[in-house]
């Protein structure tokens, strides 16, 4: 009896498990767009279309490739609407008794397959550098998790910038050498940018039908959709950008969305990049001499440390992870993050580059969007969806550890060791945004003090008991004891006039 293949959205790769599990000759392969994925959330149309735009072509490449295959449309009469209800549907054409698929990297949707009726297998998704196993393994018995030594495991098992035992330059992680202010005359690579063909056209055409009232812009689409392009976009980033990756990794400059980055995420969560392949690539451009070791290291750090230790985070925490909330912050997300104006430029920066390219590096996620969010008490489940929402990148095995738990603490620091806040001070020295801005970041309090400085400390205040025994954050603890009294009061009575004002749905 044939079996059928699921292959899921962003499982876009010829190497995946379930692919080499199959009988090409009596297997049928199994692709659906359907209403479930896409509405689960309110994705950005760019998302959509990406996805939609690569399965056509992936699944093309497959029939090529001469596998059996039922693809369905999004807008085919027949289409049953949800992952599962294709699947039966699939089932009962082809009279196909089983199912097999990579497992997805979603608890939602784990746990929907393991529930189906029809007999599924779920198979280890190995495009990752470690397993579920190896990271539990690891994770096993430490009081502890931290990044740091996770990603040491994983240089010396791959043998990534190792020189025998030791790690290449002689340390293994270069950040002091990284992360220096913008500096004026700066010049950056102009990112490739893929014209659509008809194929993407047409999903195009669907996604503006079906789901051009989302947030964010459709148009211009500039993705690649294949593996191809995807590679060209990995080799663009290797030769032009990643020799300063590490110099200017935190910058931020108004009107300069990708600086330096990659912009390889989506490729790599769609299946369309190997991370492996991805990390090679970097360590051979240092060995060839093309770029200094704190790129070449910090770049590499991202993918084969944080990538993976997100993952195994992800996995290892359940799928109540989700739903923490330890600082029992309860505030409704501003309609500035929806695209209402706002007298923050930062915000304004990040989030309406976010509207137009469903994409903001890794330093406006954390320190502005995420910063205010933490600092302003906004639930942290309405934070989470909105970061699943508007990344073209965004899948939740990945998102919600970087939302949850490194931007929001609301984990209580399974990810992070201490919360990432900070006052203007820090969005000042690292961006051009504050000249542009109706605040002043100098001002400590009063109403044209940088909302960043007044929410810092009352952040700090309001979660004294939970943060002043952390040896992390005694430094600030102490700044904020050696203020003098009317200040502290002033600071706090601002701050709060502030956020009442924000609650009030003013433009602030
Ligand atoms: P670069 O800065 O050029 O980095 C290279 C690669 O390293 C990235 O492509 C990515 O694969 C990997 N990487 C870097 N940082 C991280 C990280 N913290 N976690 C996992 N991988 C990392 N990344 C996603 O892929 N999907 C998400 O949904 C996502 N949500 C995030 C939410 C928040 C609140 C924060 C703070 C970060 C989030 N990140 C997410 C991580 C990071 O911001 C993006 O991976 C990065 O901005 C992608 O752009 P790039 O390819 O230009 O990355
Ligand atoms: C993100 C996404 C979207 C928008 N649409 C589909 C789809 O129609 N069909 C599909 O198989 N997958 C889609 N995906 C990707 C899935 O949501 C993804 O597999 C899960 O979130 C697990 O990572
Ligand atoms: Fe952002 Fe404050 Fe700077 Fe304005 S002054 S851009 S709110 S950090």
């Amino acid at each position: 009896m044939s079996r059928l293949i699921l292959v899921l959205g962003d499982q876009l790769s010829l190497n995946l498990s379930s692919l080499r599990e199959a009988d090409k000759a009596r297997d049928v392969v199994v692709m659906a767009e359907v209403a479930q994925e896409a509405e689960y959330v309110r994705h950005h149309p760019k998302k959509i279309a990406l996805v939609f735009a690569a399965m056509r072509k992936f699944a093309r490449q497959l029939e090529d490739d001469g596998w059996s295959l039922r693809y369905t449309r999004l807008d085919d009469p027949e289409n049953a609407g949800s992952l599962v209800g294709e699947l039966l549907r699939r089932a009962e054409e082809t009279g196909a008794g089983e199912v097999i698929v990579t497992e997805p990297g979603e608890w939602r949707l784990l746990n929907t397959l393991t529930d189906a009726p029809i007999p599924t297998h779920l198979l280890p998704d190995d495009r990752f550098i470690a397993t579920r196993k190896r990271f539990e393994d690891w994770a096993e018995g430490r009081k502890a998790l931290r990044m740091e030594y996770f990603y040491r495991e994983m240089r010396r098992e791959t043998g990534l910038l190792m020189e025998g035992d030791d790690p290449a330059g002689g340390k293994w992680n270069f950040d002091h050498d990284n992360r220096k202010p913008p500096k004026e005359g700066l010049e950056f690579p102009q990112p490739l940018s893929f014209a659509p063909d008809a194929e993407t056209e047409a999903v195009l055409d669907l996604v503006e039908t079906r789901y051009g009232d989302n947030f964010g812009d459709l148009l211009p689409f500039h993705f690649a959709t294949t593996r191809a392009e995807a590679l060209q976009v990995l080799a663009h980033f290797i030769t032009h950008a990643l020799p300063r990756f590490g110099d200017y990794q935190d910058a931020m400059l108004e009107g300069q969305p990708y600086l330096f980055h990659a912009l390889i995420s989506p490729y790599l969560n769609l299946g369309l990049l190997d991370p492996m392949e991805v990390c090679r690539a970097a360590e051979k451009a240092w060995q060839q001499g093309d770029v200094p070791i704190n790129a070449a290291e910090g770049f590499i750090r991202q993918i084969l440390g944080w990538r993976e230790y997100v993952r195994g985070i992800y996995f290892l925490e359940g799928p109540e992870y989700v739903a923490r909330n330890v600082l029992r912050h309860d505030r409704d997300l501003p309609a500035s993050f929806w695209g209402a104006d706002t007298q923050m430029n930062c915000l304004r920066q990040a989030i309406g580059q976010t509207q137009k390219y469903a994409y903001a590096h890794h330093i406006q996620r954390l320190m502005v969007t995420g910063n205010f969010a933490l600092l302003a008490g906004i639930n942290p489940h309405q934070v989470h969806e909105w970061y699943l929402e508007i990344y073209a990148d965004a899948y939740e095995w990945v998102e919600a550890p970087n939302t949850v738990g490194m931007s929001q603490f609301a984990d209580g620091g399974v990810i992070a060791s201490k919360p990432y806040v900070s006052s203007g001070a820090y969005i000042n020295r690292m961006s051009d945004y504050c000249k542009g801005c109706s605040y002043s970041v100098t001002a400590k309090a009063g109403q044209k003090a940088c909302p960043f400085n007044l929410l810092y400390w009352h952040f700090l205040d309001r979660h004294r008991e939970r943060f002043q025994g952390n040896a992390r954050m005694r430094n600030m603890y102490a700044t904020w004891d050696r203020m003098d009294a009317d200040r502290r009061e002033a600071v706090l009575r601002d701050a709060g006039n502030w956020l009442r004002r924000l609650e009030a749905g003013e433009t602030v």
